[in-house]
């Protein structure tokens, strides 16, 4: 599960100093550590991973457990939150992340080989392809790959769009040299560094 969308996770609880136990699932098995299993999907309906489980509490969604973690770390900069209008770029720049940038993405790893084979449409691919790089130039209006994503401190976001890239990286899909440079750097850091160790 390293590449999957679990590494936003691990990651994030890296930066944030919080003790956790990793759990791997195989994806659509239903063995006893399988995504289908019924245990798993009593927690992760879809059987899809992330989850994170603190104690009662049951969180599936990568962006909600990023800030839910930012927001129980005592390093205050994870995520902006006193200051409104920051917070608000900050969630402008996670939505887009996780409903436009990644979608083509998504939609490529569908049809090459996360959906059963009968559901898979190949001729989308370059559709998917030509979606991604329209929204890489969106984001290149408002981030050139310098500093950080949102105001001038480290947050989730840069979590999300450095782990989105990297995705995109393996994929195969065209990412602009600035924002290689800026996903490189931000996979440098001690926390990412310490989460990919997790995990290999
Ligand atoms: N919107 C969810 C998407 C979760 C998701 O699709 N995870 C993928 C792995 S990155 C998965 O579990 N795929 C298995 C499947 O689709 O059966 C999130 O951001 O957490």
């Amino acid at each position: 599960m390293g590449k999957s969308r679990s590494f936003r996770a691990l990651w994030a609880l890296e930066e944030a100093g919080i003790e956790y136990e990793y759990v791997a699932v195989e994806f659509a098995s239903n063995k006893n550590n399988g995504a289908q299993s019924d245990a798993y999907r009593a927690l992760n309906p879809q059987g899809k991973v992330p989850t994170l489980v603190d104690e009662e509490l049951v969180l599936t969604e990568s962006g909600a457990i990023l800030n839910y973690i930012a927001s129980s770390s005592s390093n205050l900069h994870l995520i902006p939150s006193n200051d409104l209008k920051l917070r608000a770029k900050y969630d402008e720049a996670c939505y887009f992340i996780l409903t436009e940038l990644e979608q083509g993405l998504w939609t490529n790893g569908k049809h090459r080989f996360a959906l059963p084979e009968e559901r898979r449409v190949p001729d989308i691919l370059p559709t998917a392809d030509w979606e991604f790089n329209k929204a890489i130039k969106a984001l290149q209006t408002f981030f050139d790959g310098e500093d950080y994503l949102v105001g001038d401190e480290f947050t989730m976001a840069d979590v999300l769009l450095a782990h989105t890239l990297n995705w995109a990286e393996s994929f195969k899909f065209t990412v602009p040299e600035k924002l290689l440079t800026y996903k490189n750097k931000m996979y440098y850091r001690t926390a990412c560094k310490k989460s990919l160790s997790v995990i290999e």
